[in-house]
């Protein structure tokens, strides 16, 4: 069964740059409600677990390296078909290929540094924001 929720971090290269504000109200002006925020580093572990699909990968240890090298935000948000809608607002992996008005398009450097993640399913939604938040920090 769909439901409304989605998950998403700020990656580090989006912090360090400072467009943490930027990117939420962008978020927001999209019908996103945020129902659950915090400005987290993850650990190594921490990183290796959330993108273990992608263990076998050439870029997993770069992915790692960069996911933990500095604080994120972390977000859970609510709208009607959250997860399609939120994957299009942020537009595809690599921002070279990225439509204009999107977030990775405005802000990510590269395929690597893309700025911002997104669930590409409800199953993964559920399971990463449960990652990242306990009950009482969801609303
Ligand atoms: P997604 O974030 O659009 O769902 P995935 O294929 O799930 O893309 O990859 C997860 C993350 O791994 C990407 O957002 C990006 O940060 C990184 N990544 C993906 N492909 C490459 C690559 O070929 N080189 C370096 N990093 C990559
Ligand atoms: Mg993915």
């Amino acid at each position: 069964m769909a439901t409304n929720r989605t998950f998403t971090m700020l990656k580090p290269d989006a912090v360090e740059k400072g467009h943490i504000g930027a990117i939420l109200e962008k978020i927001s002006a999209s019908g996103f409600k945020i129902v659950a925020m915090k400005l987290i580093r993850m650990t190594k572990a921490d990183a290796q677990t959330f993108y273990g699909i992608h263990k076998e990968r050439p870029f997993f240890g770069e992915l790692v390296e960069y996911m933990t090298r500095g604080p994120i935000v972390a977000a859970i948000l609510e709208k009607d078909n959250a997860v399609e809608d939120f994957r299009t607002l942020i537009g595809a992996t690599n921002p070279a290929d990225a439509a204009e008005g999107t977030i990775r398009k405005m802000y990510a450097a590269s395929l690597g540094e893309n700025a911002i993640h997104g669930s590409d399913s409800d199953d993964n939604a559920a399971i990463e924001g449960a990652f990242h938040f306990s009950g009482r920090e969801m609303f």
